[in-house]
């Protein structure tokens, strides 16, 4: 295989020639040339965009590395021993499937990660609740007075968190995008918390995104599976050891809950670790996140004790359904992370019993079948405000089901949600989509939601 990829190399361009090219000038990006740089490799990096987001910065700090930019330089990927590419970039785009073709070794930031880390890793992904239960594991674990680094999709990009002080535990949040890039990882314990359709701009279909996910379970370590979820129940191997999260009566050493005198536990076996409502964060799809991060937590050693205290505690991450303001009796809430179907389902479900809700949603979709939510905006929704490129999908998948009507901008959306709602009514922001075609990130959504909603109160 190498031999074919020098001798392609030969025809195109004889005099070039880089031990490694980075794809992708991202936060990943930037975050291997860094850990590259110190390694006396000869480095050079390629991005499709003409102003990638960490350009400037890359410029200040590794100014002697090429960079080309643009387009994704085939002559310099076929010119390279290694290539590391960032999630973004899919395995399927056209420069990179050649440079595949011609034996040249493909992988990405977390595989390099996996190959120099020395501490064990526990590794989570799912479609929703990664970064809810990456931070209670790691709160757990702080609770604890273990020595932790956090990162992976959700901050600090993996490759920053190795340095000469070895922690505990590394606590990674792994996308489907990283883990299909990603070869040696043989994580301590993992969970992939559930798995609905999301990136199907991506994938061909919701097996080849769930194949991706299944690869946190490689190698020998602990696997948390969520029986509730057919699809993760599916990826059990009864020859691993497995730990059983659910919603019903668990048994042997597993998590679930259980009712006592009016009481719903939530327990380890029979073993009461906190009573569901001492949890603060709320919804079911909340206390699945909790049940997996106790699991977790007692892979590594963690009291019931330190997991309670985290639990009590611990109130949710910024736009992950946050209250943002109740006025006139109406309720405000902000989950622009709501990035696809699966998550906005669970958040108006989590909000449902707060009253009737009027929805704010639409960006980019990724392609999702938009119709799943129906059923849930029929029982809940009594109205739609819809934003964003794919504003007319989501229009007409609830057809007749709820009133609806389109809106310009997150303004217009909070000022006609403020004319529209009645006394104990809620107001949530839960796009069901991507934010990108409007918006720098989620964050940004957020806070142009909040501001909006803030606004309201002001004027
Ligand atoms: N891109 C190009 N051309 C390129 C390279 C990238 O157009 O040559 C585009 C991609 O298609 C993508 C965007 O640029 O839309 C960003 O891609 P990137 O790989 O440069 O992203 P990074 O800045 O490195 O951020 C990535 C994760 N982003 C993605 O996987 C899209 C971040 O997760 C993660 O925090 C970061 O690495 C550190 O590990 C964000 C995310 O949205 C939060 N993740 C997806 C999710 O959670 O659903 C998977
Ligand atoms: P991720 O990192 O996977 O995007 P987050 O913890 O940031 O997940 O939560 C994002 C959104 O997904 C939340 O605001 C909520 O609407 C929804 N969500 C969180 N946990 C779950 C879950 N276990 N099942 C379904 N939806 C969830």
């Amino acid at each position: 295989m190498l031999c074919l990829a020098e001798k392609t190399k030969t025809m195109i361009n004889s005099d070039l020639h880089v031990d490694v090219v980075i794809v992708g000038l991202g936060k990943t990006g930037l975050s291997c040339v860094r850990y590259l740089a110190e390694k006396n490799l000869s480095l050079a990096v390629t991005d499709s965009r003409i102003e990638p987001p960490e350009l400037t910065e890359f410029k200040n700090k590794f100014e002697k590395i090429p960079v080309y930019l643009g387009e994704i330089n085939i002559e310099l990927l076929l010119s390279a021993e290694q290539i590391i590419l960032s999630p973004g970039v899919s395995l399927e785009t056209d420069e990179i499937k050649q440079a595949i073709d011609v034996g040249i070794p493909v992988y990405g930031d977390i595989e390099l990660f996996c190959q120099q880390a020395s501490a064990p890793i526990i590794a989570i992904s799912g479609s929703n609740g990664k970064s809810t239960v990456t931070s209670l594991v790691a709160e757990m674990a702080r609770q604890a007075g273990l020595n932790i680094r956090v990162g992976g999709n959700f901050g600090t990009p993996a490759l920053d968190l190795l340095n000469d002080d070895v922690p505990d535990f590394y606590i990674l949040e792994l996308s489907s995008f990283q883990l299909e890039t990603t070869f040696s990882l043989n994580a301590f314990a993992s969970a992939v918390l559930n798995v609905s359709p999301d990136h199907m701009d991506r994938y061909n279909n919701l097996e080849d995104y769930s194949s991706a996910k299944k690869k946190i379970y490689s190698g020998n370590g602990l696997c948390v599976i969520n029986l509730d979820d057919p699809v993760v129940k599916a990826m059990s191997d009864p020859s691993r050891r497995n730990l059983f999260i659910t919603l019903s009566r668990p048994d042997a050493e597993n998590f679930g809950l259980i009712l006592e005198n009016n009481d719903l536990w939530l327990c380890q076996g029979t073993k009461k670790i906190i009573k569901q409502d001492q949890i603060r964060i709320k919804g079911e799809h909340n206390i699945l996140n909790a049940l997996a991060a106790t699991a977790l937590a007692s892979s590594m050693g963690i009291s019931h004790k330190d997991m309670a205290v985290v639990l009590m505690e611990f109130s949710g991450l910024d736009h992950r359904c946050q209250l943002v303001k109740t006025f006139n009796e109406v309720s405000w809430y902000n989950d622009s992370k709501a990035t696809n179907v699966g998550a906005c389902i669970a958040s108006i479900k989590g909000l449902g019993s707060a009253g009737k809700i009027i929805l704010i949603a639409g960006g980019d979709s990724k392609d999702a079948d938009l119709t799943a939510l129906v059923p849930v905006i029929k029982k809940y929704v009594r109205h739609v405000l819809l934003l964003g490129k794919d504003a007319n999908k989501l229009a007409k998948a609830i057809g007749t089901s709820v009133p609806y009507e389109n809106v310009m901008d997150m303004d217009e959306a909070v000022q006609k949600a403020n004319k529209i709602a009645i006394a104990g009514e809620t107001v949530l922001l839960a796009p069901a989509c991507a934010s990108l075609d409007m918006y720098e990130n989620y964050q940004q959504r957020g806070e142009f939601f909040v501001s909006a909603v803030n606004a309201l109160v002001t004027n």
